[in-house]
């Protein structure tokens, strides 16, 4: 009893934040608000089968659940919807994600993993609906391999015999997303301790139920999913969200089902209501019928709950009464204390720049307008942190010809707050621990006269065997990395020798491949996910950029998943199997490193490094190499290539030409032909292209060279400007050029069909001769006269 009464009072706790959360909104104290009311009674319901060791990965509507597993208060749900950077006060985002955006810290200070077994976890919330459905995949598949992997039996602080579940919370609309389908798809494939609560309350914002869902009813429409005597697959079950007793012994059964058998479970979570709307912005009043809103009301979960207190556990109202008194009192105190901490932080700067401003009253030729700007800070309602910005920078800009010590304050006072607004606002893109990847020990490449020459994919298969060796918490897979050990033979016989735990197929999944391989290393693993081709990234895109590219920056080091991509691109034969769009992945995946190896000993090499640091990359393979050889380090497993450091393939005076991947050969091909010519090129492989040549060895050819070619196969623009942009403004080559600089790509279109194709629509080295030469024919045409 005095459980249920408990967990009463933490709904009403809830509630009333929510309320109060909207309040602050429209009193202009937060900017948007987006809360879990509604959903109160069937999270307390959820929170009571986790256990520690789990993880969650759901989404905005779980503040309850959050709380009722002890991990949020309400004063930090109040610090992160008015945007506090502390980390003391909002210790998931730090400020950074708008409310609604949960999560645990599964990182110590120094970046190291806690110990995960003995917590309560939640990997960090997204936006993107469905976005948390790959990675739970991923959650959920750590608990199989620990099960059934007897060499993990000793990573305690990890798992306890795989008995961990991950729950997955997701809204009944956001289930028409493709993600949805497939991660429930694969979870029924791999039978992994998945537990799945769709908190169905008939509505996606304005749109209702029957656009979204088949049969209008999520479980209606898997029902082909769910398990026979005679056939593995869901459980699943159906309660209702108002219902307090059913909902606690439908989730007793859940968790039983998929704690003890891994067996994963779809708890559909009808009837669910959403008092406030969807969110801060618009009412529903604009889209939900009097007959509907009248049923929401009469269905709430907590008029509902409290009914059945009353009639069933026989409490008298006047008990509930008071519970629900004190309730709400508890979570106006926690929005008090949080807005007051919150100010105070926010005013420490204010009052630094006002007393400023107030020196400079008196010593500025602009007195009037500094007056005026004192003025405006100290009246503004609700005052943030750009408004002080901005009065000391127009203070700056009116004390620019005036030397007074109002000025060098003002100077040291924004030069200090660079600092501060950079931790705040950008810091931990990339790992910022000693495991960092730049930080990893460079151990060189040792040949002796045993080291053999063998095809490029041997000295992967190598490097693998050699990592998987190395260290049980590495896994490989993707489709045909099993039994086949990849389409290019770079895993073959590893499954063999390490079982089918270790190197594994899955099913045609892109998308969920990256949550599989994301999920798991939350957990501590060491994937090797990989994605096929590097055309099919594309399918990959939203859950690398919206989940593991911004994953540590998005809980500010709270979180890591050191997952390495492994695909092969740039250029074999045929549209699809010969993209090289590496664009795209400069633009969308800041905060994952993008290492373009230019044969498979580089590859290795960068295997190697990755594998020892805890940052995500991708590393792409050159389709073309796999058959070429290459003399094999003896110290394959070992050795190490740093990233950032651009290789100068071939030193030269009169040109830099800086490429990567497959176009290394290419270019140097055409290096030896503009060499006959008279044309003594400089060549550099950039090798990763994040980060990008981080000691300035590419401005240094520049300098020598004075002229820059940029050559790679993706489209015109693409990672070429980028490249460009480094080069020419990053690292200030600009002024050393005395020819513009010239950009050697693919074409605009997919490359075409077979040998002819891709020379026509790929760079050759023809063209990479003929537009070098034209370069050095614009500089001397007495020597070099024109071709055409
Ligand atoms: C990929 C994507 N598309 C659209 C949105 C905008 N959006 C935010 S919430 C929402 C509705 C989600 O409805 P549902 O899944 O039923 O969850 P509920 O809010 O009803 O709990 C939409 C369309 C989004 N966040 N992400
Ligand atoms: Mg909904």
């Amino acid at each position: 009893m005095k459980e249920i009464l408990s967990d009463y009072r933490l709904a009403v706790e809830s509630r009333e934040a929510s309320l109060i959360g909207r309040k602050e909104v429209f009193m202009g104290k937060a900017k948007f608000g987006i809360f879990g009311d509604g959903k109160e009674v069937a999270q307390i319901a959820m929170a009571k089968v986790f256990k520690p060791g789990d993880f969650r990965s759901g989404y905005y509507r779980d503040q309850t659940f959050m709380f009722a597993i002890g991990e949020l208060t309400i004063q930090q749900f109040f610090a992160q919807l008015y945007a506090h950077t502390d980390l003391n006060a909002d210790p998931i985002t730090a400020g950074r994600l708008m409310t609604g955006h949960f999560g645990t810290r599964t990182l110590d200070e120094s970046g190291k993993f806690k110990a995960l077994a003995e917590l309560k976890n939640s990997s960090a919330d997204i936006s993107p609906t469905a976005g948390q459905m790959p990675r739970l995949l991923g959650l959920a598949y750590a608990s199989k391999l620990f099960r059934h992997n007897p060499a993990l039996a000793s990573y305690t602080n990890f798992s306890r015999n795989g008995n961990e579940i991950a729950f997955g919370t997701i809204g009944n609309a956001s289930t028409s997303e493709g993600m949805f389908f497939e991660a429930i798809n694969a979870a029924g494939v791999l039978q992994v301790p998945m537990l799945t609560s769709v908190w169905d309350d008939g509505y996606g914002i304005s749109v209702p139920q029957h656009f979204h869902t088949t049969k209008s009813s999520i479980s209606k429409a898997l029902a082909g999913l769910q398990r026979t005597e005679s056939e593995n697959g869901f459980e699943i079950l159906t309660v209702k969200g108002w219902d307090y007793p059913a909902l606690v012994e439908a989730y007793q059964r859940a968790e039983k089902v998929c704690r003890e058998e891994h067996v994963p479970v779809l708890l559909h979570v009808d009837e669910v209501t959403q008092p406030q709307g969807h969110s801060t912005s618009g009412s529903h009043e604009r889209y939900k019928s009097k007959e509907r809103l009248a049923w929401e009301a009469d269905h709430d979960c907590l008029k509902k709950m409290r009914e059945w207190i009353i009639n069933e556990v026989m409490i008298l109202p006047e008990e509930i009464d008071t519970i629900e008194k004190e309730a709400k009192q508890s979570a106006k105190l926690a929005r008090d204390r949080a807005w007051k901490a919150f100010m105070e932080d926010v005013k420490k700067d204010q009052n630094i720049v006002f007393s400023i401003l107030e020196k400079g009253e008196g010593l500025s030729r602009h007195s009037e307008a500094i007056q005026q700007l004192k003025q405006e800070l100290s009246t503004t309602i609700n005052p943030s942190r750009l408004d002080t910005m901005r009065a000391a920078k127009k203070a700056l800009h009116l004390f620019r010809d005036e030397s007074h010590e109002a000025r060098t304050e003002l100077i040291d006072w924004l030069k200090g707050s660079e600092g501060d607004n950079y931790n705040r606002y950008s810091s931990h893109l990339y790992s910022a621990s000693d495991e960092s990847a730049l930080k990893v020990e460079v151990v060189p490449p040792v040949y002796t006269e045993n080291s053999s020459i063998v095809d490029g994919r041997e000295v992967l298969q190598a490097c693998f065997d050699a990592a998987l060796t190395r260290d049980p918490l590495v896994v490989a897979f993707g489709e045909d990395v099993g039994k086949i050990g990849d389409v290019n033979q770079g895993f073959a016989g590893l499954q063999a020798k390490y079982g089918e735990l270790r190197v594994t197929d899955t099913g045609i999944r892109e998308c969920t491949i990256i949550g599989q391989g994301i999920g798991l290393a939350l957990r501590g693993f060491r994937p090797l996910a990989e994605i096929q081709y590097l055309d099919y990234f594309i399918y990959a895109l939203p859950t690398l950029s919206d989940d593991l590219a911004c994953l540590q920056y998005r809980t500010k080091g709270g979180q890591k998943a050191p997952l390495i991509i492994r695909t092969r691109g740039h250029r074999l034969e045929g549209v699809w199997h010969a993209g090289s769009q590496i664009g795209m992945l400069l633009h969308s995946l800041r905060g994952i490193y993008i290492i373009t190896p230019r044969n498979m000993t580089q590859a290795a090499g960068f295997y190697n490094t990755m594998l020892r640091s805890d940052d995500p990359a991708v590393i792409i393979e050159c389709l073309n190499g796999y058959r070429l050889k290459e003399r094999i380090p003896d110290n394959i497993g070992e050795f190490t290539i740093p990233l950032g450091v651009p290789e100068i393939l071939k030193p030269g005076t009169d040109v830099t030409i800086v490429t990567y991947g497959s176009m290394c050969r290419v270019v140097m091909e055409a290096a030896e032909s503009l060499e006959e010519a008279g044309i003594n090129c400089e060549v550099i492989d950039a090798q990763t292209l994040l980060p990008f040549d981080v000691n300035g060895v590419i401005l240094e050819s520049v300098k020598k060279t004075n002229r820059l070619v940029l050559a790679d196969e993706d489209v015109p623009g693409g990672a070429s400007a980028f490249m460009m942009q480094q080069i020419l403004e990053v690292q200030n080559a600009y002024p050393y050029l005395d020819s513009k600089p010239v950009t050697i790509t693919g074409k605009e279109h997919r490359p075409a069909y077979a040998s002819d194709g891709d020379y026509f629509t790929k760079p050759n080295p023809e063209e990479v001769f003929e537009k070098v030469y034209g370069l050095m024919n614009e500089v001397d045409p007495d020597k070099f006269p024109a071709l055409y």
